[in-house]
């Protein structure tokens, strides 16, 4: 057969340059190793809430989970990013099957507290529902409920109610740990009845606070941590408990706080976001690794890194990406990147690893910080769309090979073997480890150049040429069981072994085109079957070696060689790879090959039922448990057969996804949505300012009321103010001082008539996170003479700073802060009016102040019928609020799962924002000349894909420019035949509609 230029090649007689993989000295190609076996036996079975009783412990090198060792492979997903449960289980459901053993979750306070004491975990808010969920899936939860999660989240997860309440939070002040025990008391109660260690569910560990490196030396930072401490554990929670320490600080290590005397239940974690055009860091676990680096600031708990970063967020306008959006994000930290900075974790001895964000979801409402716009895309594996991407395609080849390969979780640096030296060759880093117990052997090698270098490697006494494409990495072993054999090495990546009946089945990846040498130990020599693809093959001194180049799935099959089981052994480039998924079920392992996705797999019988997704027609074959002889796929039985490779092979392909046609928005009707504005609006009901004192941390102006909305119990959302005044003779200015998030803006009215818009200035990537945002707006006035006025100002805050330095600055105001005149020194009586009583299906963060979002012109079945019926583009010059309204149907067929987003575009010169509802759900908000997000994903649930939706659009128009909406549509995001059975999310309309 023709190998490619980057044959494998023995370097025999050259000066050994590079590392060993086990045994020493000879130059015979696939020379044996030792024969140390490595742990064989069937994966664990993935978790389940099985009343069952499970220990959960660990020591220095990982999680020991029921007397085995596990490496948590982990992705972050917000339940509250996606306010559909049905969608829960998608995801989680795709996680599993892309070799995720676990889910790491934030709950967040706001989302479920719309006031102190009160604690709603109904609806979309349903974490028992999440957690049995999760546990149905097969996955581990790791659990952190705050109470402080920052997560780009409004206040960083503190209630608005919080940010007006006394005592300084995230410290030991008794006003606030007051609070945080209740909400640690309600999640908790959910929270104990779902751990593993009772088998009532699947978590397994659970963090206290966020980053907290403030207060660290301090007793109330001290006393903090051991109150949640003793806190928890007093709630029933008995699984390990961590925290996430900032960076490599040693931070909330064991012994530094107040366990109760507890030892050995707790563990050290720190957090890393490093970036992606720097040298991955070597996180010090095995070396000294900085004074208190890394794990060696734990020495006797595994290397963890609670957060380490999937991808990255983006904040208005769009800084972080150079205006690219998400897709940057997910190009910067690509598949070659997850394989280089996640193999060096690995190699650094980090065995409980969790990617942030897995799935990053949808800040929807008013939940994101001012920092971050609506999307969380993240540039996660899985996008906002749920749609899967090709960062999949490593997370699942080494999630596959840590559930295969027990050896993984227990690694000792090898150092270099004795004669060799430590380069493999230049750019190339290399990291070799080994099993203590069993011996087998890893290398990691890694490439820091942009191009292609090539390492040079002992691999069993042989030395191999190994490439590395630029900025990418790859791992080899060595010594590990395949089954009922044992590889000696391979210079391709093992990525997982079953028992599939008589036969084991061993895959193996690469980068399409290299070229490959898989050894593999056999007392005599193996009968040797090319089923598919080219190999060459060959057998010397006990081992069976075998060359294949990297292209679709190469099928080789071993027989006799010692081991009665033959071995089907499947070399699989990345693109084939993607199609190749593994499931445990309860009768043992299946591999299927062909369609888009596996979600699950049962064998009852002589059937083995599976369900799944396909986008394009594709084919379905099976390895499974002895005597299966027939297929179901998504409940319809298909016909099938054996095949050479001792697969069952359906007898025509799956069909794939259908069309999805999507209705034009047409329809429209508009109404005027600012009647705060005319002089005569009765607001006889609205709040006096009459406060005199505030919590916040913005000191109250001299001469003035406070005017912050969050102390008149408005915390979300646009605010209105009414100032009436008589005595302003002369008057020929007002400048009006307010304070909001980085979009904020003000628009006022004197006595009906437009004053102006002002708005805080577009941040860059640089002050996006510093800034105050305060500021005043000067408007020159000529108030006629002797009459009584009224000023009304429209307030659209843009959230809560969040508190990430634990000083309090989640309470900076939010709001109209001071007034003062020129030329005229009114007294003016202020009124307050925000947003009306939390809607108790969707949340206290779904709605603000805005007129409409009181009357409930956001809600499906308000009646618009007298609102005037206008079409888009619109072309329109008002300062104020807009109401735009219709409705469309969809028909999408049962079976397909559509994604889809409205996608909204406009001349960029335009000065509006549109806050987006569908179905009352407030899905984001727009803004068309800052950016940088266009498409806003509705999610299934709350999107009726069969049936009629409403959508409403509040827009913003400072009056400057015309405003739109220009062109708004409905774009297909995804599709997929299969998915997960969608219930409605309730979206009810206004009371007595
Ligand atoms: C770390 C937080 O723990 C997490 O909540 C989130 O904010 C994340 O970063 C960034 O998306 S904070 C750390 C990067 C300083």
């Amino acid at each position: 057969m023709v190998l490619s230029r980057r044959t494998f090649s023995a370097l025999a007689g050259t000066a050994a340059l590079g590392l060993s993989l086990s045994g020493s000295g000879s130059d015979v190609a696939c020379a044996a190793g030792r024969t140390v076996l490595a742990p064989t036996g069937p994966a664990p079975a993935p978790p389940s809430a099985d009343g069952r009783p499970h220990t959960v412990g660990f020591d220095r090198y990982s999680m020991i989970v029921d007397g085995r060792r596990l490496v948590i492979w982990s992705g972050e997903f917000h339940p509250f990013r996606l306010p559909s449960p049905s969608l829960w289980r998608d995801v989680l459901q795709k996680m599993r099957a892309h070799g995720y053993n676990t889910v790491s979750i934030y709950v967040a306070w706001n989302y479920h507290s719309p006031a102190p004491g009160q604690h709603d975990f109904t609806g979309v808010r349903d974490l028992g529902l999440f957690l049995r969920t999760a546990a149905e899936t097969g996955l581990y939860v790791i659990l952190r409920p705050g109470p402080y999660i920052n997560a780009e989240v409004d206040a960083g997860g503190f209630p608005g109610w919080l940010t007006a309440a006394p005592g300084v939070a995230r410290t030991s002040d008794p006003a606030y740990l007051r609070h945080a025990d209740q909400w640690l008391t309600a999640v908790d109660r959910i929270v104990s009845r779902h751990q593993y260690t009772d088998g009532g569910g699947t978590v397994l560990l659970y963090q206290l606070e966020n980053e907290y490196d403030n207060h660290v030396a301090e007793p109330a930072g001290r006393d903090y941590m051991a109150h949640l401490y003793a806190k928890v554990r007093a709630d029933g929670i008995d699984v390990p408990l961590f925290h996430n320490d900032k960076g490599r600080n040693g931070h909330w290590a064991p012994g530094t706080f107040d366990t109760g005397g507890e030892r050995g239940r707790y563990l050290y974690g720190f957090d890393g976001y490093p970036s992606p055009f720097k040298t991955p860091p070597d996180w010090g676990y095995f070396g000294p690794g900085g004074p208190k680096g890394g794990s060696t600031a734990s020495p006797d708990t595994p290397g963890f890194i609670p957060e380490f970063g999937g991808g990255w967020f983006d904040p208005w306008g769009g800084a972080e990406f150079g205006g690219l959006g998400y897709a940057e994000s997910r190009r910067t930290r690509d598949a070659a990147y997850e394989r280089r900075f996640y193999l060096t974790n690995l190699a650094n001895g980090i065995t409980v690893h969790n990617v942030y964000m897995t799935f990053g979801g949808t800040s929807w409402g008013w939940l994101p910080a001012p920092i971050v716009y609506t999307s969380y895309d993240y540039g996660a594996a899985i996008d906002e769309a749920r749609q899967p991407t090709d960062k999949l395609v490593p997370m699942r080849q080494i999630g596959r090979l840590l559930q295969s390969v027990p050896d993984l979780a227990k690694l000792d640096p090898a150092g270099p073997p004795p004669g060799d030296t430590t380069e493999p060759g230049p750019g190339i880093k290399a990291y070799h480890l080994v099993n203590p117990d069993t011996e087998a052997r890893f290398l990691v090698l890694r490439n820091d150049t942009p191009s292609e270098a090539v390492a040079a490697v002992t691999l069993g006494g042989t030395r191999a040429e190994v490439p590395v494409p630029g900025l990418d990495a790859r791992l080899l072993a060595s010594g590990i069981a395949l089954g009922r054999r044992k590889l000696s090495w391979s210079t391709a990546q093992p990525m997982l072994w079953l028992a599939a009946g008589r036969q084991d089945v061993a895959v193996f990846t690469g980068r399409a085109g290299e070229s490959t040498r898989t050894c593999l130990e056999a007392t005599d020599e193996p009968k040797v079957t090319v089923l598919d693809g080219e190999a060459a093959h060959g057998y010397a001194d006990g081992v069976l070696s075998v060359d294949t180049v990297l292209g679709g799935i190469t099928r080789v099959r071993v027989e006799g060689g010692g081991t009665a089981a033959p071995l089907l052994l499947l070399f699989a480039d990345d693109e084939s790879s993607r199609l190749l998924w593994r499931h445990d079920t309860p009768s043992g392992p299946v591999l299927v090959r062909g369609p888009a996705l596996l979600r699950t797999a049962v064998v009852r019988g002589t059937t083995a039922h599976l369900t799944g997704d396909t986008a394009d027609a594709a084919d379905l074959e099976v390895w499974g448990p002895r005597g299966i002889s027939e297929l179901v796929w998504n409940q319809g039985a298909l016909p099938s057969r054996v095949t050479a490779s001792g697969s069952l092979l359906a007898g025509r392909r799956l069909a794939g996804a259908g069309r999805v046609r999507l209705p034009a928005l047409t329809g429209w009707r508009r109404a005027e949505g600012n009647p705060e504005s005319a002089p005569g609006h009765d607001d006889t009901a609205w709040r006096v300012t009459d406060r005199t004192a505030s919590y916040s941390v913005t000191a109250v102006p001299d001469g003035q009321p406070v005017l912050f909305a969050d102390d008149y119990g408005f915390h979300y959302g646009d605010v209105w103010y009414r100032g009436h005044f008589a005595d302003a003779d002369g008057a020929d200015s007002v400048s009006l001082s307010y304070v909001a998030g980085t979009q904020g803006l003000l628009m006022a009215w004197l006595d009906g008539e437009p004053l102006g818009t002002h708005r805080m200035p577009v941040p860059d990537a640089k002050t996006v996170r510093k800034g105050t945002w305060t500021a005043t707006a000067t408007f020159p006035v000529r108030p006629r003479k002797g009459r009584a006025h009224v000023l009304s100002v429209l307030v659209r805050p843009m959230q809560h700073d969040e508190d990430g330095r634990a000083d309090d600055t989640h309470k900076a105001a939010r709001g109209l802060t001071a007034a003062a005149f020129t030329g005229a020194a009114p007294a003016v009586r202020w009124r307050i009016q925000g947003a009306a009583a939390p809607d108790p299906v969707r949340g206290p963060l779904n709605t603000g102040g805005l007129h409409g979002e009181r009357h409930g012109w956001h809600l499906p079945g308000f009646a618009d019928g007298g609102w005037q019926p206008v079409a888009f583009p619109r072309n329109e010059r008002r300062q104020g609020v807009t109401w735009y309204r219709t409705g469309f149907r969809l028909a999408v067929d049962s079976g397909l799962d559509a994604s889809i987003g409205l996608t909204l575009t406009d001349d960029p010169a335009r000065a509006y924002r549109v806050q987006i509802f569908l179905n009352g759900w407030n899905m984001g908000q727009y803004i068309n000349d800052v950016g940088p997000q266009h498409t806003f994903v509705l999610p299934n649930g709350v999107l009726r894909t069969r049936g009629r939706n409403t959508l409403a659009l509040a827009v913003l128009s400072d009056g400057t420019t015309p405003a739109g909406p220009g062109r708004v549509e409905l774009t297909l995001l995804g599709r997929a035949a299969g998915g997960v059975p969608v219930t409605p999310v309730p979206s009810p309309g206004p009371a007595g509609a």
